[in-house]
């Protein structure tokens, strides 16, 4: 991945995170141009592939509520990848490991019939077509999806 992608698409979390990561060609120093900026953060390729990097520095992540439970971002695996938006993956995939599993349906399973499901997070997201209940419409999408993502 090229840096000049890591600085675009880091770019477009302005509007989630608290902090904004890049990957200067030097480690370390901070801001943008001649600007120091202590909301703008150099760090590491390796770094950026770690959860922990962005968790610490107040960004919303899945399996975490320190942060909120909007759970905007996602990355399951230290070291293979950067963080993704919560949409970015399959409806249905709630959890940890990537893919819709077993896991997925037992979660979505507690929502079973929840309501008044709102914004932001749609009874944790189970309430994948946003229409206020977890009901058998949204049981279709993670059924369409099952197993799509799953890693083998
Ligand atoms: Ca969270
Ligand atoms: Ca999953
Ligand atoms: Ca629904």
């Amino acid at each position: 991945m090229s840096s000049w992608f890591i600085h675009t698409y880091i770019g477009l979390t302005v509007y989630f995170a608290l902090v904004i990561f890049v990957q200067p060609l030097t480690p370390g120093l901070s801001g943008i141009g001649n600007i120091v900026d202590p909301n703008v953060v150099g760090e590491t390729t390796e770094n950026l592939m770690k959860r922990n990097t962005f968790i610490n520095a107040g960004w919303d992540f899945n399996n975490e509520i320190e942060n909120g439970e909007d759970d905007n971002w996602r990355m399951c695996v230290d070291g293979i990848g950067y963080p993704k938006l919560s949409w970015q993956f399959y409806k249905g995939d709630f959890l940890c490991p990537d893919g819709v599993d077993v896991l997925d349906l037992a979660y979505w399973l507690n929502h079973w019939l929840d309501n008044e499901c709102i914004t932001p997070n749609y009874c944790n997201r189970t309430d994948i077509d946003k229409s206020g209940q977890v009901d058998l419409i949204d049981y279709s999408f993670l059924a369409a999806n099952w197993l799509k993502g799953v890693i083998h």
